[in-house]
């Protein structure tokens, strides 16, 4: 057994379909960590790369307007890190196989997900799917003062004129 870290998603649907309670739940059933957690407003720049392995396929646009709250009209997903013994596979095993229709019906996907009529897999929650997905989207969605455990290496830099926002 290895330590690891995995990126969960809520996806638009579950939140409009106001499952997060639900979704949680099922995924404490695994005994993991959460080591990070925040709501993100999803860019069309973090849409595309986060699903950059899967550009090119008929239902790329879809699948990015979906990610982005276009079809639920909510531009928002909550972004989790789990960690602990074989967390990706056992986060896997609970969110269940990435067609929702196909996935065992006590999965999160299974339990929660549909295919539209246009094809979009509305399967409710994302879930880090191996250690080299794991890092890309770790890195992705968060920064490392944003989890509360070192995980990959860091480097500190001083940053010079970097527009931020700040509160007024
Ligand atoms: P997963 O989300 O289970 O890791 P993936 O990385 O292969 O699956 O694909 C990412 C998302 O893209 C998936 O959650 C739903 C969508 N998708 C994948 N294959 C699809 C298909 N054949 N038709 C429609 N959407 C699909
Ligand atoms: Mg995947």
């Amino acid at each position: 057994m290895a330590v690891q870290s995995t990126l969960i998603l809520i996806k638009p649907d579950g939140l409009v379909k106001s499952l997060t309670g639900n979704i949680l739940s099922r995924l404490s059933e695994a005994k993991l960590i959460i080591t990070a957690a925040k709501v993100v407003r999803v860019s069309r720049e973090l849409a595309e790369e986060h699903y950059s392995h899967l550009k090119g396929k008929p239902f790329f646009e879809e699948l990015i307007e979906y990610i982005m709250g276009e079809i639920h009209h909510s531009n928002r997903v909550v972004a989790f890190v789990y960690q602990g013994d074989d967390a990706i596979t056992k986060i896997r095993d609970i969110v269940g196989d990435t067609n929702p229709e196909a996935a065992n019906p006590v999965s999160i996907r299974g339990a929660y997900g549909r295919i539209t009529t246009t094809g979009v897999f509305e399967n409710v929650v994302h879930a880090s799917s191996s250690p080299e997905d794991a890092e890309k989207e770790i890195k992705l969605w968060f920064r490392p003062d944003e989890i509360v455990v070192d995980i990959y290496p860091t480097k500190e830099v001083v940053l010079n004129n970097i527009k931020t926002r700040v509160w007024a």
